[in-house]
């Protein structure tokens, strides 16, 4: 294997590298593209009102099976209204839950990957310590911004198929050519969201492809400049890593979490529920709508649970 810093996807993003852009001490990457004006015309995409939830449910019947460190969500009880009454009558119950942050529907945060020691906007790996967490780059820094004009690029449907095949790479000429089919334009500022239709075998796990594994369709490295050039705020999709699983590049690991998170400074959006947008689109014969995405602010983390909405 040639050495690390050999490796293609470091000149990629090389290239694109949006450093020093939005100024040295930016912590929020291309999440500044979002702005009072793209809010302003995403919310006169909202027509019918009607919400598509995108979002996995938190509970035990996650998809996680233990795989480097990832849980499903413990959920347990602190309080229970049969523990006592006020003297008034009044009774409650409260609640608990233990989870990895990464378990989930969730933002991957500009602190979550790196390469060669460093993280977006050459901030050192070392903000991100064992005791405080991401003191630079954290989740809690973007999430409450990623409010936007959303776009699906119904990568399946192109294709014919209710799932791309596990390891299937979707290209910057796929992301094209779902544009181009369903007439929709992706702009700056946007939130694209991307459907592999992997998420079936989340829904249903008696189709007996386990979804999250090593093997998953999902973005190629061409896709990277396809996203600057377009100035992309955030890209999500339904499918575990957003990318292709494993990489093209034979050793690379993540290269388009590299590119995107540490060379770009785009949070990623991973598992999201793609599956009634896409139908819902296709009857309305339209593929953008207003997107929240606004994510926990948990205080130092890498990443955030998130309940994303679709409001058509
Ligand atoms: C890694 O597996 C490193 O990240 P993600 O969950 O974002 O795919």
């Amino acid at each position: 294997m040639p050495p690390a810093t050999h490796h293609a996807f470091k000149a990629l993003g090389r290239r694109l590298s949006n450093w020093g852009r939005w100024g040295e001490d930016d912590q929020l990457g291309t999440a500044n593209l979002l702005t009072d004006e793209t809010r302003r015309a995403a919310s006169r995409l909202i027509r019918t009102g009607r919400i598509v939830d995108l979002g996995m449910p938190f509970g035990d019947e996650g998809p996680q099976t233990g795989a480097n460190g990832r849980f499903n969500p413990i959920h347990r009880m602190t309080q229970l209204p049969t523990d006592g009454a006020t003297p008034s009558g009044q009774i409650v119950s409260d609640d608990m839950v233990v989870m990895p942050l990464q378990c989930a529907t969730q933002w991957d945060s500009l602190a979550h990957v790196g390469y060669d020691g460093l993280l977006y906007n050459a901030t050192p790996a070392s903000v991100v310590t064992a005791t405080a967490g991401a003191s630079r780059n954290s989740a809690d820094q973007v999430v409450g911004r990623l409010i936007g004009r959303g776009v699906l690029l119904d990568i399946a449907r192109l294709k014919g198929v209710p799932s791309l095949g596990a390891s299937e790479e979707i290209t910057a000429g796929d992301l094209d050519a779902a544009a181009r089919t369903q007439g929709v334009e992706v702009r700056s500022g946007d939130i694209l969201l991307v459907r592999t239709g992997w998420y079936r075998y989340f829904l249903d796990p008696s189709l007996g492809v386990p979804y999250v594994s090593d093997a998953v369709p999902g973005l190629g490295v061409s896709c990277c400049e396809w996203l600057h050039e377009r100035q992309v705020a955030a890209v999500a999709a339904d499918n575990q890593a957003v990318e292709v699983k494993p990489s093209v590049e034979p050793g690379a690991g993540l290269p388009v979490h590299m590119v995107l998170i540490r060379d770009l400074g785009m949070t990623l959006g991973e598992m999201f529920d793609l599956e009634e947008l896409s139908e819902v689109c296709a009857s309305e014969g339209r593929w953008d709508f207003f997107f929240s995405g606004l994510g926990l602010k948990i205080s130092r983390s890498v990443g955030s649970p998130v309940s994303p909405l679709a409001i058509m």
